[in-house]
């Protein structure tokens, strides 16, 4: 009987193992998949909820091209000056790549000092950080036991990672840490799906490489919040499912409440970011890179962040910034609003010198930005989707009873005639300026007998308001009930 029993159990066990390898679907699936999403809809829990609320971030670009800062043998690329490395191809004047992979020798970042970058960004008002500890030249920011090509062998010597991540914590500011799949400077790497069997050795050992020095990290920065993956596209990495897939388990099993983004793997037919039943796999959707989303509903949903350069295509450090196009922090404040009024938040980047200094130019647009959200912090922090169609004079963001409007165009009357519809359930009762704090004046706009489905409201400016730069109006709202609608619809 015991036996019989024994044998019941260890068949139900195996069963269970043979299914938990069976390509799933739900109801609404299309596709049975094996490695696609693992969830149906958003996380729920705390740490989410934080990420949630951070609205503005920073990003950090940082390793050994910027020494060269996008020149190379007196000539000047303008391509991102990260991938200095590949701008050479074969017609390249020395052996380029060799001597960049060199480079490391001189690293000696002397004027580097985690505690002035984190107090910097603090200023910002940034409430987290993407740091790359090694992008896709392979060169690794912290002391990896698993490759040579890391920080230990530089003059310098000492762990960058960590102090970066003790720093930003430090000002509570929460540390994500990229990590580039591509690693130019890793022998087993292929960019493409390995043909031989040479190749194919090759690539396992890389795999592994990859998941210990994933491993290494967490092990290492307890503190990091999240991966930020990047340089997965390689058609040899995509057709890694099942292998990714078992990784960000064992990642997640390792570093609970882990966060990490919609980059990271493929599923079994090679589809990125969302499987083959369109379902996102990640926390979050991080494919808008310098671009963002047109309106609300193109996101179903689904929780997003949008990484930003200040020049257009420079991530790490380039001396020259030739372009005409030169993010403001005006411009950079519509885009976080534009991402916070749609759920998301907004990551700016900054690409330190090769000694170790923000550059004037982007230290003075933190600063600037920071001015701004010392007074304006509540229309961004915690704040979301309003409900209410985006106004032109900006951007509606929303936070319990408070609606925000951030005046990007400030109307040449004075006057914010908001439109709110019959069918919200709120509206505005009392209105304030919050730079200065002052109380503004709101009315009801009578509409006679015409009328359509919204209400207007009018928010009378201050006369001398000299806005030069985005202001915010903080409305609270109250509950609107009984507010049919007394007048004519047009008949059409
Ligand atoms: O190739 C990189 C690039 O250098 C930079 O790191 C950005 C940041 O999101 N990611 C890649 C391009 O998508």
């Amino acid at each position: 009987m015991k036996r019989l029993f024994l044998c019941m159990v260890l068949l139900a066990l195996a069963s269970r193992a043979t299914y938990a390898q069976q390509p799933t679907k739900s109801k609404t699936d299309t596709t049975a998949l094996k490695y696609g999403s693992h969830r149906s809809g958003n996380r729920t829990d705390e740490m989410m909820e934080r990420w949630r609320s951070y609205g503005l971030g920073q990003f950090i670009h940082w390793g050994v091209y910027a020494i060269p800062g996008g020149h190379w043998e007196g000539k000047t690329y303008n391509g991102a000056a990260e991938w200095i490395r590949s701008w050479g191809g074969a017609s390249a004047p020395t052996d380029w790549k060799n001597t960049y992979d060199n480079l490391y020798k001189q690293f000696n970042p002397v004027d580097f000092d985690a505690n002035k970058w984190a107090k910097q960004a603090k200023d910002m008002g940034a409430k987290y950080l993407i740091f790359t500890t090694k992008h896709h030249d392979g060169f690794s920011l912290w002391p990896s036991k698993y490759t040579d090509y890391n920080i230990k062998n530089t003059p310098y010597k000492k762990d960058i990672v960590k102090q970066v991540v003790d720093a930003y914590d430090a000002q509570g500011i929460d540390v994500y840490l990229y990590f580039s799949i591509i690693d130019w400077n890793h022998p087993g790497y292929r960019s493409a799906v390995p043909k031989t069997e040479k190749d194919s050795l090759a690539y396992e050992d890389f795999k592994q490489f990859t998941r210990n020095q994933l491993l290494e990290l967490l092990t290492n920065y307890p503190k990091a919040k999240g991966l930020w993956f990047d340089g997965t596209w390689d058609a040899a990495w995509v057709k890694q499912s099942k292998f990714a897939d078992d990784l960000e388990k064992e990642l997640r099993a390792f570093h609970p409440g882990l966060i990490i983004g919609s980059r990271f793997r493929a599923d079994e037919h090679g589809k990125r970011h969302f499987d083959s039943n369109g379902k996102m796999m990640g926390d979050y959707e991080q494919g808008w890179e310098r671009k963002l989303p047109a309106d609300i509903e193109v996101l179903n949903g689904r929780d997003w962040d949008c990484v930003m350069t200040i020049p257009p295509n420079q991530w790490g450090y380039n001396s020259d910034w030739k372009s005409s196009y030169i993010k403001t922090a005006h411009d950079l404040t519509d885009m976080l609003l534009h991402a916070v009024s749609m759920n998301g938040n907004l990551v700016i980047n900054f690409g330190p010198d090769g000694k170790g200094n923000i550059r004037p130019e982007e230290s003075n647009t933190a600063a600037k930005l920071g001015e701004w959200t010392k007074v304006n912090g509540e229309a961004i922090y915690g704040a979301k989707y309003s409900g209410l169609p985006k106004p032109d004079y900006g951007y509606y963001t929303k936070k319990a009873n408070k609606l925000f409007l951030t005046v990007i165009n400030k109307p040449v009357n004075g006057t914010l005639r908001l439109a709110i519809p019959r069918s919200y359930k709120q509206k505005p009762a009392n209105a304030v300026l919050l730079v200065g704090n002052i109380k503004l004046n709101i009315t009801t706009v009578d509409m006679g007998m015409s009328g359509d489905g919204d209400v207007y409201y009018d928010i009378q400016l201050p006369a001398n308001l000299n806005a030069t730069s985005p202001f915010v109006v903080s409305i609270e709202l109250i509950n609107a009930t009984g507010r049919g609608n007394n007048f004519g619809e047009a008949k059409t």
